[in-house]
């Protein structure tokens, strides 16, 4: 073979390289889901989601941040993920930079350590319903020193939080009820009582804007399942739950409406089922 032939041989041969590699990885990885996806699913549906760590900006995103999108273009922040009560989740977790950790406290998820190049595989069966903030539990978002870094080392640390929203299939409500909340009377009626196990709908009606940001409607020890927000004069919001936890829980405005309101409570009762 001339030398110019070779010359052209090994060009090719780096030419097929260049193209297999990226090729052979990216089988590599749909090859990895796809083994992901077909674990018999005994619980619901299975949802597999890539969660790449972003440090700065920090956030939590689905999108693929590698080349050049990490710097041309901003990737979207993942806010919510949100699922069906019985469904698995596969979270594969990795990182766009530096050491991240991904943890759910409320369900006792991590913290898992993820770092640049590797992936931190989870599997959850979603057996609670609600909504569980994740976040990352390192401080990422800068390995240097000095009063820029601590700026965004606090940027990228409260950046990266999301919630996992796991909802129930509830049917029809066993009870209703409808509640005004006003300036003068805080809410009407003040009291709900229910059973435990009850399917509850409540429909919540303002008729103040509060200090300019609505009010809120909220019960204590149902926060994850029961938190409005913002709701302005004249408008209604409507929410269904379970009552699963039996007691005597307060009900208030977790959104700041001023002292009238804020100072407004009332009680959410939940009798013990019968055994
Ligand atoms: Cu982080």
């Amino acid at each position: 073979m001339s030398a110019r032939a070779q010359e052209r041989l090994a060009l090719a041969v780096v030419i097929a390289l260049l193209i297999a590699v990226p090729t052979l990885a990216i089988a590599y990885d749909h090859h990895l889901d796809t083994r992901l996806m077909n674990v018999p699913g005994r619980h619901g549906t299975v949802h597999v989601y890539h969660i790449t760590g972003v440090a700065r900006p920090g956030m939590w995103t689905l999108d693929t941040v590698a080349g050049d999108n990490y710097w041309r273009r901003t990737p979207k922040k993942l806010k919510e993920i949100k699922v069906w009560l019985g469904d698995t989740l596969v979270l594969k977790i990795g990182s766009a930079d530096v050491e991240h950790g991904f943890v759910i406290p409320a369900l006792g998820i991590g913290p898992y350590r993820v770092e640049p190049g590797q992936f931190k595989v989870i599997r959850y069966v979603c057996k609670r319903a609600g909504s569980f903030p994740f976040l990352c539990s390192e401080v990422c978002s800068c390995t240097g020193t000095g009063f820029a870094c601590n700026l965004y080392k606090k940027e990228g640390h409260e950046g990266m939080t999301g919630v996992l929203t796991v909802e129930e299939h509830l049917g029809p409500p066993n009870v209703t009820a409808n509640v005004t909340i006003s300036e003068d009377k805080g809410f009407t009626p003040d009291t709900i009582k229910v059973h435990q196990n009850d399917i509850v709908q409540i429909n919540v009606h303002s008729t103040s804007n509060g200090i300019g940001k609505g009010v809120g409607f909220c019960i204590t020890n149902y926060e994850t399942k029961v938190d409005l927000q913002g709701i302005a004069a004249g408008d209604s919001r409507s929410f269904k739950f379970r009552a699963d936890k039996p007691g005597s829980f307060i009900i208030y405005s977790s959104t700041a409406a001023g002292p009238k309101i804020n100072a407004a409570m009332g009680s959410f009762i939940v009798t013990p089922a019968k055994k």
